[in-house]
């Protein structure tokens, strides 16, 4: 059995990274996935956990009975195309060398303590992020999830029903809800805020809101060569006409705005498209500045649209409106982190977490490690082992104010 946070991690390590570019490609119900379920499943099992799938495929690791007001802590496995190695790994690892830490301490957990692993956080292969989280709390309805397709038009339904589950039984779960006291999540931090802080690990104070659209871009396939310019409906510039005004319009709202994919049919070199599909990502420290660039990136679409005879169709795919951590939690957590006379940084994130989606339901908190170079969503994402350890000597910590409060009943 391995123990302690450096072997748990580097036994996760190369489980789905991608050889050429050292990127991770754990998708959700994937050959990868597969493997870093079986993994956390044994490393649960190695620390005297007893592991549960709840019926949306989150995995559960209960220290102790399942039972009301238990602690829960965990993350996720799943990862954006190529994404890093610590961006969920690092709060499922670092809960699981908690546990250990807590039990090499001697500590007695006066209520359940679980550590949980939730499918589908980034959204990567079913468009939806923190699908999990978003069905156990009833944020999205089982019929629309059940639906959500693959580029190769696989459904959530299926791709459940293939990894053994039952997919008629997705859906919100009040009883599994009701039984989590406070959840705190563990996870790289994803900008550079802590990096000239002096501390390596900062609480969470709020999740901006964001969404994502799909934007769908339809003209007339042509011949690229003997298809004069005045006679074409090509999706193209008003696609990239949108791509450059999404750019301005978070520049002069104080949001971010992304057009990571693009999707283009027939995406051939001698042809005009027929049709550009894209999503947008964007997100915003308020609701009024994020549907203020939403609106302007949605007109300069439509706009392009018309000037070249192309129909534009825009879908909203999910958004998360802003998300406050309740402060009492908050504080108490940056005073056990850092102490009472210097309580850790308290920090907005423009990331979604499941720990913003639980927040609506159950009260939720984050631990963010320092990010040295802030690069997330990429192969470079970092955290120094020293830097880790600290993460998860806070997050044991936590746990152990938090596992050993008496229960009221
Ligand atoms: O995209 C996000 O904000 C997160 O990484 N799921
Ligand atoms: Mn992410
Ligand atoms: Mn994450």
């Amino acid at each position: 059995m391995s123990t302690g946070f450096d072997d748990l991690w580097n036994d996760l390590v190369p489980l789905g990274r991608h050889r050429s570019t050292g990127g991770y490609r754990r998708f959700s119900w994937g050959a990868a996935d597969a493997e870093v379920r079986a993994w956390f499943a044994e490393a649960a099992a190695d620390r005297g956990l007893k592991v549960e799938t709840d019926r949306n495929g989150n995995l559960w690791a209960w220290w102790g009975r399942p039972g009301p007001k238990a602690v829960v802590t965990g993350s996720h496995l799943d990862s954006v195309p190529d994404g890093g190695a610590f961006d969920g790994p690092l709060g499922v690892v670092g809960a699981l060398a908690a546990v250990e830490e807590l039990q090499r301490r001697g500590v007695r957990p006066e209520r359940p303590l679980a550590v949980v692993v939730f499918v589908e956080e980034e959204g990567a292969r079913f468009g939806v992020p923190c699908l999990g989280t978003r069905l156990i709390t009833g944020a999205i309805t089982p019929e629309r999830a059940a639906g959500l397709a693959d580029a190769d038009g696989i459904t959530w339904a299926a791709a459940l029903e293939r990894a053994g589950l039952d997919s008629a039984r997705i859906g919100p779960d009040p009883e599994l809800l009701g039984r989590i006291g406070v959840f705190v999540e563990l996870h790289i931090e994803q900008g550079r805020a802590l990096v000239h802080s002096g501390h390596a690990v900062g609480v969470a104070s709020a999740v901006w809101p964001h969404g994502r659209w799909r934007m769908d871009f339809s003209g007339q396939a042509d011949h690229a060569g003997t298809t004069r310019m005045a006679d074409r409906n090509d999706p193209m510039p008003p696609f990239a006409e949108t791509v450059l005004a999404a750019r301005a319009a978070a520049e002069e709202h104080g949001a971010v705005a992304t057009i990571g994919k693009v999707h283009v049919a027939p995406n051939g070199t001698n042809a005009v498209p027929s049709r550009v599909r894209a999503w947008l990502d964007a997100r915003a420290p308020d609701e009024a500045a994020l549907r203020a660039a939403v609106d302007a990136i949605d007109a300069a679409a439509r706009r392009g649209s018309a000037a070249h005879g192309v129909s534009l169709a825009t879908y909203q795919e999910s958004y998360t409106p802003v998300v406050t951590f309740e402060s009492g939690l908050r504080d108490r957590l940056a005073e056990i982190v850092g102490g009472r006379a210097a309580p850790a940084p308290v920090l907005p994130t423009g990331a979604g977490h499941d720990a913003g989606v639980l927040a609506g339901a159950v009260p939720a908190a984050m631990l963010f490690v320092r990010n040295p170079t802030g690069i997330s969503h990429a192969p470079e994402e970092y955290a120094t082992p020293a830097d880790c350890r600290a993460g998860v000597t806070a997050l044991t910590d936590v746990l152990a104010d938090l596992v050993t409060e008496k229960s009221e009943d």
